[in-house]
């Protein structure tokens, strides 16, 4: 199986209830190694850009309210299967439906409040990763 990479952001619901660190160590010990990683805040607009697939379902305006509401922290993740890999380790949208032992089941409180986002395919990644980091930032060589 090829090594390949995944955008995840850990949601500002995350940040906000101090669990930054306990995700990024669930996160390594799963075997993705971190390309890239920084803390920022969106604005509205940039929320609203990165989640333009939804722009026309009922819960946009909440999804980029809430994604702006504090900073959140995107890293660019590297594992073989990193994309379907991640998929699973972060679990359903809904963490009622999450599997347990999945990031979500174990720190997220709600459908619109899911602690963390992870790409739904290798272009995407390629397309989110893009989004948040120029290529000077993210390390090259992980050895
Ligand atoms: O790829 P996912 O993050 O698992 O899910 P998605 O691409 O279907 O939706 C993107 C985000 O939008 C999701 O992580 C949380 C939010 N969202 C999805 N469905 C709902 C929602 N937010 C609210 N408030 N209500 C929803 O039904």
């Amino acid at each position: 199986m090829a090594t390949n990479r995944t955008l995840t952001i850990l949601k500002p619901d995350c940040v906000r209830k101090n669990h930054v660190g306990d995700v990024i160590a669930h996160i390594q010990k799963a075997g993705f190694k971190i390309v890239a990683m920084k803390m920022t805040r969106l604005t509205a607009a940039t929320a609203g850009g990165f989640y333009e697939v939804h722009k026309e379902r009922p819960f946009y305006g909440e999804l980029c309210a809430f994604m702006s509401s504090g900073p959140c922290v995107p890293m660019i993740l590297e594992k073989e299967n990193a994309v379907a890999d991640f998929r699973k380790l972060i679990g359903a949208t809904d963490p009622a439906e999450a599997a347990e032992g999945t990031i979500r089941k174990l720190y997220a409180d709600s459908k619109g409040e899911n602690i963390i986002h992870g790409s739904d395919s290798d272009e995407n990644a390629a397309i989110e990763s893009a989004y948040f980091f120029a290529k000077s930032e993210e390390v090259a060589n992980l050895a």
